[in-house]
Order: structure tokens, then C-alpha cells, then sequence
């Protein structure tokens, strides 16, 4: 494919500094060398800049920072439309999760039947006013949503995304009114215990199933803490119990295999926390599973 690597180094969705680091070492864990062994064509690969918004930030305590995360967002949400338009892949490098709400507003301008494969352990439906920590790493989905915080951050009225396009996968820390908005709003949420009795590989195989149904395409949003903190520790919001390497891996493989993925976030590598950059590697060599690396060849896979 045709790729537009887009760089967002932001860290105002956090309370932990170093986020800002994530595009430079997943370029530096060799992400633009790996994408094109596999054949793909990267036209272009920069790091964006962010828009000037003006917020009165103490509006809106506990959240912080929402001036500057909505001037990411909004850059984001352009340069994703963007790549898109032209028929590209686009691959986003976070930074913290806040500018999946760029992403995912993209989409819903270019490509708004999408679906959404969220692999995280936490759910980022928060809104505005419902966020306990004031981080707005754990919003982007519901104000994709147009859930409360989306006509502050978009700056303006968005095709919202229908929750029930979402399939989200890992999850294990969510707050409680988290809890019941994702229920309100018919969200699909594979906690990790599905993961255990049911296995990776068959919800992945459920996420591809509703998007092949629906004629869909997929979009992958992948945050670091998806990953077990043994083999993932650069990232700030650290939780036991998740993902393996080889979980994670066949979850890449299969949604490669289904044909269907158009677009990429990857997001809250924070290296500064990394040891020796084997959660940037990690991070790298997933995204090359999902593009097309695998062992050996396999045969066509039915859905
Ligand atoms: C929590 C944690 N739900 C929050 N979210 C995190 O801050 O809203 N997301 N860590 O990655
Ligand atoms: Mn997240
Ligand atoms: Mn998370
Ligand atoms: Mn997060």
C-alpha cells in the first residue's frame, strides 16, 4: 500500500511527560524500513504540528490541557483526512491517545461506515465531564461519539461515530461511569477475561465477521498498555494482565489477513520509560504483522 506516516508527538493528555518521544523512536526501532521491506510505498512520513486553540483550560477542571490537545487533535483530524483522500494508509505515531480523537473524526469525514478495532486496556470512554484523572488519553472515543468535550475539542459539529462500529479488545481498568456509558451505547467490550475463555484469535475472527457484514473497513487503534507490562513497560498507565507478544501478534496477523485494515494509530509509547527500546521494537514488529510480515505463508483464510 500506499502509506502517509504522520508523527504526532503529544503529551498534554497526560500528567506523565515523555509521550512526546513516541514518533522519534519508533522511527528509530526501524518502523519506516520495516514498512517498506514488506513492499509498501511510505509518500510521506513528517511529524505534524499542532493548531493554536484558545481554551480557558480552568473551565473544565479536573480535565487539563484541552487547549493544546484540541489544537492536536484538530491538526490530526486534517492530515489523517487527508491521507485518506488520496488513498493512502495512513499510520499515525502518538503520543498519547487523546489524538485518536483526530483519527477517528478523520474517518468519520472520509470513510464513515469504518470500523474500529480498539486494542487497550482501557476503554478511552470518558467524556469531559465524566473524566475522574482530567487526562484526555481517556476520551477520544467518546467524543468521536459526539458524547459531552466533542463540540469543545472539534471545534465545531462532527459526523459522529456509531459506537456500535467499535469492537474493543483487552480491556481491564475502566471507571465507573465509564462503565455505563459503554453499556448505554451498545460499545462491544472483550475485557481480557473473554480473551482468556474464548481466545485472541476467535474475537478477533467476531471483529472481522461484523466488518466483513457490514462491508466495512477496519481501522486499528493499538495503545502500548493493550500489551502485558512484562513485555510493554514504556508506557505511563502500566496494567498486569494483559496482552501477550504472541496475542497480540496473531490479533495483527489475522486482521491483515482479513484485508480489510485502512488505517493505524499508534499510540502512548512513552521511551522514556522504555528499557533499551524493546516496547518501540515490540510496537514496530506489530505493526509489521499488520501489514503483512508473517513466518511462513499461510493459506486464504474464509471469514
Ligand atoms: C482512566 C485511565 N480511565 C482515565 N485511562 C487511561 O484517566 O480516564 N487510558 N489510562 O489510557
Ligand atoms: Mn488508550
Ligand atoms: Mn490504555
Ligand atoms: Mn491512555
Amino acid at each position: 500500500a500506499t502509506m502517509s506516516v504522520l508523527g504526532a508527538p503529544t503529551e498534554t493528555g497526560t500528567y506523565r511527560r515523555g509521550c512526546i518521544m513516541g514518533p522519534a523512536a519508533y522511527r528509530t526501532a526501524g518502523l519506516i524500513e520495516s514498512l517498506r521491506d514488506l513492499g509498501h510505498v511510505i509518500a510521506e512520513d513528517r511529524d505534524l504540528v499542532p493548531d493554536t486553540v484558545e481554551i480557558d483550560d480552568a473551565a473544565h477542571a479536573p480535565a487539563h490541557g484541552v487547549g493544546a490537545t484540541a489544537g492536536w487533535v484538530r491538526a490530526v483530524r486534517r492530515a489523517f483526512a487527508q491521507a485518506l483522500a488520496r488513498g493512502n494508509v495512513p499510520v499515525l505515531l502518538g503520543g498519547d491517545h487523546s489524538i485518536a480523537a483526530g483519527s477517528l473524526a478523520a474517518l468519520m469525514d472520509v470513510a464513515p461506515g469504518t470500523h474500529i478495532v480498539w486494542l487497550d486496556a482501557h476503554p478511552d470512554f470518558n467524556t469531559i465531564e465524566t473524566t475522574m484523572s482530567g487526562n484526555l488519553h481517556g476520551i477520544p472515543v467518546a467524543i468521536a461519539s459526539g458524547l459531552p468535550g466533542a463540540d469543545l475539542i472539534y471545534g465545531g459539529p462532527i459526523t459522529p461515530l456509531d459506537p456500535r462500529q467499535i469492537t474493543m479488545i483487552g480491556i481491564r481498568s475502566v471507571d465507573p461511569d465509564e462503565r455505563k456509558l459503554l453499556k448505554s451505547h451498545g460499545v462491544t467490550v472483550h475485557d481480557m477475561r473473554d480473551v482468556d475463555e474464548f481466545g485472541m484469535g476467535e474475537l478477533i475472527r467476531r471483529a472481522i465477521r461484523r466488518a466483513v457484514e457490514a462491508g466495512a473497513r477496519l481501522h486499528v487503534s493499538l495503545d502500548v498498555d493493550f500489551l502485558d507490562p512484562d513485555v510493554a513497560p514504556a508506557v505511563g498507565t502500566t496494567v498486569p494482565g494483559g496482552a501477550t507478544v504472541r496475542e497480540a501478534h496473531l490479533a495483527m496477523e489475522l486482521l491483515h489477513e482479513s484485508g480489510l485494515v485502512a488505517s493505524l494509530d499508534l499510540v502512548e509509547l512513552n521511551p522514556f520509560l522504555d528499557e533499551r527500546g524493546r516496547t518501540a521494537t515490540l510496537m514496530v514488529d506489530l505493526a509489521a504483522s499488520l501489514f503483512g510480515r508473517t513466518v511462513m505463508d499461510r493459506p486464504t483464510t474464509t471469514w
